[in-house]
């Protein structure tokens, strides 16, 4: 494992590091917020650092039990056990209690289409389509426990399904659309499916991804699937084949059953869904989350850090295949009542200010979305949305990676008119909830900090020997104190759990990010320590790209690195190494990037292709990622005397730089 990235020793890395904690400008919360704010008093962090259990039993009381817990937590350090004892459902406290109280004819998603359709689902109706379809899912047979895939686009049918699966107990397991048939086979067989859930396609710019083509070609290599669900999204386009005896449409699953089905009694730690990350090696690690701490984390957080009122119109622009939508779109908003947003297409379709018009058409109050989305509209001007009345807006968050100044106060600016503020959201996969974060009416803001933790949560930054830097250094993020949503295990693989997250500094969690606290305790995330890249706020490893690269059969080897991009934050660049009898060409490029798009789904497409002679490898056969960053970024190459053979990066670095004068 490397360094955190600042401290590569790389100097315009340095440099801007530096310039990053010499960040002055101030954003005080607006004082107006604080009276009405739902975290008004800046001793909820000391109440909760002194009685974390308290603190987290009384958010829990919030919600609906069946049964009262017997004990908040159990923690036998890496093992967390939280409510032990209650009984629960996250269904219920999304959607019945809404349902039978005042907030029956509320909207509890509004959900945006591709250009064209529209559906608005109040809590009453909500209630109803989720009872539904639960009853339909149990009459092909699912029962408490058997897992769900779901493999859909962004359509309302999504959330429906996920929530009917948490209604009678069968953890879900959502897999990105965008995700190729080969890991989507993956990620089933690994959770040992039992039914998935798809669409004949999604629309996506106006085309169509064969989503329920894509689910076929997995099926032939998955042999626990025994009924396929398919919601009729896109019609003949998709040109999508059901098999008789395992297809099912949508309608015909919930044709003729009854509209009332019981939230089955889960206990707190009973399982709620896997989701499937990538590592540092390996296959994907399916992340387990549980019932009643994961529940109590996401409401908790998104009432605090989004200040929800009972009016507020909330957008989170993810989609529900990330942990940020399972989180923020779906768990948390409905948890508390609130009225989510869901938009099926993308950010330039029909045209570029189509955020700004659906923020403009349903008067959003808060906006949650991505810095490489952020970056993206500042590309692409401020005239988009200039053409909007944004002034319904009062809040705005981030997420997803580090956001760089810039793009912070672009969207202060220009989306939030000066007068919103910003919650730069640090939180990952397995965390479940979000950890590192300003409150909006307490915490003073600085572009590119994402300040400090949570209420109840406690971060140190770490050198290699375990030991807390000093202000300003470099090092690693880990937390202290377990937290309600914290991961529970890896599915299948408690001791992977045990190795990735909690063997590198016994008793802490590790995050895998490096991180500087400044002097006044505020926290400055710098990226991914291992292997893992961050393109556009998704999680890949450099791994899993290197092994589709290698698969093709003219691959000898790859190594594979993510370079700084302006937009992306990283772009994917592949060093390959061919066998023999392949010769290099930009065709075999083209191929290679549309085999990795193929193997892993098009946002592992490699930007960039260099065909080497040689790797750099150290004496030991470790490969060099970080000279070949140096290449890829054009820059001087580091400290090369524990290589094997230097002349090879040299080589490398020469026949690159005649590429760039060419
Ligand atoms: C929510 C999510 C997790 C990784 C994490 C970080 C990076 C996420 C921020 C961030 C800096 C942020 N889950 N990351 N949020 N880095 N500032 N506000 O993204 O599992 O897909 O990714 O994302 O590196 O470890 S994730």
């Amino acid at each position: 494992m490397s360094v955190a990235k600042g401290d590569r020793g790389d100097p315009a890395e340095k440099e801007r590091l530096e310039a990053l904690l010499q960040e002055s400008r101030r954003f005080p919360p607006p004082a107006a917020m604080r009276a009405a704010a739902n975290a008004g008093d800046p001793k909820v962090y000391d109440a909760a650092a002194r009685d974390l259990e308290g603190f987290w039993a009384e958010q829990a009381e919030a919600l609906d039990w069946f049964k009262p817990w017997d004990k908040v937590l159990d923690w036998q350090s890496p093992w967390a056990k939280w409510f032990v004892g209650g009984q629960t459902n996250i269904c219920h406290n999304c959607v019945d209690r809404h349902a039978a109280s005042a907030r029956r004819n509320k909207a509890a998603i509004i959900w945006e289409g591709e250009p064209g359709d529209q559906r608005i689902l109040t809590y009453g109706q909500l209630q109803r389509e989720v009872a539904r379809f639960a009853n339909g899912l149990k009459r092909l047979g699912v029962a408490k426990g058997d897992r769900v895939a779901i493999y859909l686009g962004m359509v309302p049918e999504l959330a429906i399904a996920m929530l009917a699966c948490a209604r009678i107990g069968a953890p879900h397991s959502i897999v990105f659309g965008g995700f190729s048939a080969d890991a989507l086979a993956d990620r089933i067989n690994d959770a040992q499916a039992k039914v998935l859930v798809t669409a004949d396609g999604a629309w996506r710019r106006g085309g169509v991804v064969p989503l329920k083509a894509n689910a076929d070609a997995a099926l032939r290599a998955c042999p626990t699937i025994s009924k396929v669900v398919v919601v009729e999204r896109v019609g003949a386009a998709a040109q999508a084949e059901m098999q008789a005896g395992r297809d099912i449409t949508w309608e015909e699953t919930v044709a003729g059953v009854s509209a009332d089905c019981p939230c089955e009694k889960m206990d707190a730690e009973d399982m709620l869904f896997i989701l499937y990350t990538s590592g540092t090696t390996g296959k994907p690690k399916g992340i387990v989350h549980t019932t009643g701490g994961y529940m109590t984390g996401v409401s908790t957080t998104h009432r605090l850090i989004f200040d929800i009122k009972d009016t507020d119109v909330y957008w989170c622009t993810a989609d529900i295949g990330w942990v940020t939508g399972h989180s923020y779109i779906v768990y948390g908003p409905l948890a508390n009542g609130a009225t989510s947003l869901m938009y099926e297409g993308s950010p330039d379709h029909p045209d570029r200010g189509r955020f700004w018009s659906i923020c403009e058409k349903y008067g959003v109050n808060i906006l949650y979305t991505a810095p490489t989305s952020i970056r993206t509209f500042m590309r692409w001007g401020t005239d988009w949305p200039k053409r909007y009345d944004l002034s319904s807006l009062r809040l705005l968050g981030s997420v997803g990676e580090p956001i760089n100044p810039e793009a912070w106060m672009w969207y202060h600016e220009h989306i939030g008119a000066g007068r919103c503020p910003i919650v730069d959201t640090w939180w990952q996969t397995e965390t479940g909830m979000i950890l590192i974060t300003p409150l909006p009416a307490l915490t003073t803001t600085k572009p590119g900090s994402a300040t400090r933790p949570f209420p109840g949560i406690e971060a140190q930054v770490l050198d290699e020997r375990g030991d807390p830097v000093g202000p300003g250094a470099g090092g690693y993020l880990v937390l202290t104190r377990p937290w309600p949503a914290m991961m529970r295990t890896i599915y299948g693989d408690s001791e992977r759990y045990v190795r990735q997250y909690w063997s590198r500094y016994p008793g802490k969690y590790f995050t895998g990010d490096g991180a500087k606290v400044d002097e006044d305790g505020d926290f400055w995330l710098l990226g991914r320590v291992d292997d893992v890249m961050n393109v556009s706020g998704h999680r890949i490893s450099t791994y899993e790209v290197e092994s589709a690269l290698v698969d093709h059969p003219g691959v000898a080897e790859a190594a594979v690195i993510g370079r700084t991009h302006d937009v992306k934050g990283q772009a994917i660049a592949a060093f390959v190494t061919l066998k023999e009898a392949t010769k290099g060409s930009d065709a075999l490029k083209g191929e290679l990037r549309e085999h990795v798009a193929h193997k892993i789904g098009p946002i592992a497409r490699p930007d960039d292709i260099y065909f080497a002679a040689e790797l750099p490898k150290t004496r030991s056969a470790k490969i060099m990622r970080r000279l070949l960053r140096d290449i890829a970024e054009g820059r001087a190459l580091g400290d090369t005397t524990t290589l094997a053979d230097p002349s090879v990066v040299q080589r490398l670095k020469e026949q690159y730089e005649e590429k760039e004068d060419a």
